[in-house]
């Protein structure tokens, strides 16, 4: 049957399964906007700027476990979505973007609203595609689709000329991938898998470091438990990985990295053997890398062969799917029938609950105020019972929510770890209400960052979305002021704002309710409203303590074990 790319474009997403989609139209995908307008197989949801489209459909990725779709137009749109491209990619969230591009005809001549996509997003995504040809749009969606949610997941750009959505051709449906260059590996090679199990069953002071790879298997997350129960060895996570193990599991011993708690990273530096589980050894992770785990062995388990022993060498690499790796550990391990080496584990928990009686995350809060953030976040994890979706923008209140907020599950905790991008917080929320209407949402975000993409309160009006916006406000990009204290002198160079918006009014003119707060009372009084509330979204504006720091810290390019606890 003879159709247009445009009717392609419709009939693949049908076929793929997606439910929604965030975009912004433009001349180069009026053609497909056309089609959209006609079908009733997928939501599509307006966004304000396209960088909010790309977070967004991360935000509803990470949430749904589905893969994240945007459409966009060419030039100025296609440029507006690579911040979220490569976002996406860096924390490994299958994201698949449509851009529209000029005419076949006009690639290459200025042509009004023209820009090289393929040149500009090649080192921001894991893929991208421009289609030539209509007859070839089916398959490359389908390939599209098939490399963002497959191996290590990232972002693909599929660049579609604005002729082919008009063009015609038979419709044929692949039903099948196979691209020969192309092939992930799934299991962990058996030989390695026994040496794995026998290196951790002689281990005298085992540690587990799971990251964002525990998200992206499903199920993976009740396995790392299981593992960290049966070897009764202690689990840390990256800030990718919270909630892969509950935070109140006696084997969690918090965050790691510059941020992570003092028994996290005292662990790390004096275990004897480390197992990385879906995580990259990032450098807010390790520190100095010639300090780090310095008496371990290391395990490196991981689905892309490219991450393995790139800024740590691994003794032992696995290249597999984290679900399915951690499944064949458990097998082996009950084949083997070992067990642990209970007395020497007994120590190493002895020495590990010294660590944790420093109370590295201790902080104290007066009754007569100021509000100091952590209070924030230790009050909206009660008054959520610690089970809302925690989305964050970047700077101190991320790590504080991070440290703070205890997250019991995977695919709660919604932050930009690799890209570290301000500006991702609403608009992931705005994707995680697309994919859990009725689960309660929390933004946690700056004065700075809220700025960057705060005309997505827009979005959640349009769309009537319960989203609770909770701004701890510095008046300072405060990450910047605390590394500008600490290491340049106090002097403070551009990080203060003389100058802002009463953020209440302006929540209220997108459509919302907007709340200040100066006072632990009235804290407590916002927040009752806000969490009761059927509007659609509720922004609170608290004045927090201006000054504060997040402790402990790992200086760059120091050695985890050289940690500032306050
Ligand atoms: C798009 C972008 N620009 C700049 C930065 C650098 N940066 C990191 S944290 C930060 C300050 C954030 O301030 P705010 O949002 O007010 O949060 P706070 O640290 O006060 O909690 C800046 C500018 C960044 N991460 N992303």
């Amino acid at each position: 049957m003879q159709m247009t790319g445009a009717e392609i474009f419709v009939e693949c997403l049908k076929r793929e399964g997606v439910e929604v989609i965030f975009g912004y139209p433009g001349g180069a995908v009026l053609p497909i906007y056309d089609a959209i307008f006609q079908q009733s197989h997928f939501k599509h949801i307006l966004v304000r700027h396209e960088q909010a489209a790309l977070h967004a459909a991360n935000g509803y990725a990470r949430v749904s476990g589905k893969c994240g779709v945007s459409l966009v137009t060419s030039g100025p749109g296609a440029t507006n979505a690579i911040t979220g491209l490569a976002d996406s990619n860096a924390d490994s969230i299958p994201n698949v973007c449509f851009t529209g591009q000029v005419p076949l005809p006009m690639i290459g001549t200025d042509a009004f609203q023209e820009a090289d996509i393929i040149g500009i997003t090649r080192s921001a995504t894991k893929h991208n595609f421009l289609v030539k040809n209509v007859e070839d749009l089916a398959l490359t969606i389908r390939q599209a689709f098939h490399i963002a949610t497959t191996g290590r997941p990232g972002s693909v750009v599929v660049d579609i000329p604005k002729d082919l959505g008009f063009a015609k051709c038979d419709f044929v449906w692949p039903e099948k991938v196979n691209m020969r260059s192309y092939q992930p590996r799934t299991s962990g090679h058996a030989g390695q898998i026994k040496k794995a199990i026998k290196a951790m069953l002689e281990a005298k002071r085992p540690m587990l470091y799971s990251g964002g790879g525990i998200m992206n298997a499903q199920g993976s997350a009740a396995l790392l438990k299981t593992l960290a129960h049966q070897l009764n060895a202690p689990v840390t996570n990256t800030l990718m990985g919270l909630g892969g193990i509950p935070f109140d599991d006696k084997h969690f011993v918090g965050m790691l990295g510059m941020h992570g708690t003092y028994e996290a990273n005292m662990a790390v530096s004096h275990c004897d053997l480390l197992v990385s589980i879906g995580a990259r050894f990032d450098d807010r992770v390790t520190g100095r890398l010639d300090a780090f785990a310095p008496d371990a062995k290391i395990i490196h388990i991981d689905v892309d062969p490219t991450s393995i022993s790139k800024n740590v060498d691994a003794d032992l690499p696995i290249v597999g799917d984290v679900g399915i790796v951690l499944q064949q550990l458990l097998d082996e391990l009950s084949h083997q029938g070992g067990v642990p080496d209970l007395e020497a584990l007994k120590l190493w928990w002895q020495q590990i609950d010294e660590w944790r009686a420093k109370d590295s995350l201790g902080f104290e809060q007066s009754e007569e105020g100021p509000i100091k953030p952590q209070t924030v976040i230790h009050k909206v994890h009660d008054i959520t019972k610690g089970n809302a979706i925690v989305t964050t923008d970047v700077g101190q209140h991320q790590m504080w929510a991070a440290q703070h907020y205890g997250f019991k599950e995977p695919h709660k905790f919604l932050t930009s770890g690799g890209l570290g991008t301000m500006g991702y917080g609403l608009p992931a929320a705005v994707g995680a209400a697309m994919a859990a209407p009725n689960e309660p949402i929390v933004v946690f975000t700056g004065d700075a960052s809220i700025q960057m993409c705060i005309q997505e309160l827009a979005t959640a009006y349009q769309y009537r979305q319960k989203i609770v916006v909770v701004l701890l406000n510095n008046a300072y990009m405060g990450m910047v002021r605390q590394w500008q204290e600490m290491f340049h002198e106090s002097r403070f160079s551009h990080s203060y704002f003389d100058s802002l918006p009463d953020f209440a009014k302006l929540a209220e003119a997108y459509g919302g309710v907007g709340i200040k707060v100066d006072t632990l009372d009235e804290l407590d009084k916002a927040l009752e409203v806000a969490f009761g509330s059927q509007e659609s979204f509720v922004f609170i504006d608290i004045a927090v303590a201006k000054e504060e720091n997040v402790f402990p810290m790992v200086p760059a390019g120091a050695a985890l074990n050289e940690m500032v606890l306050a």
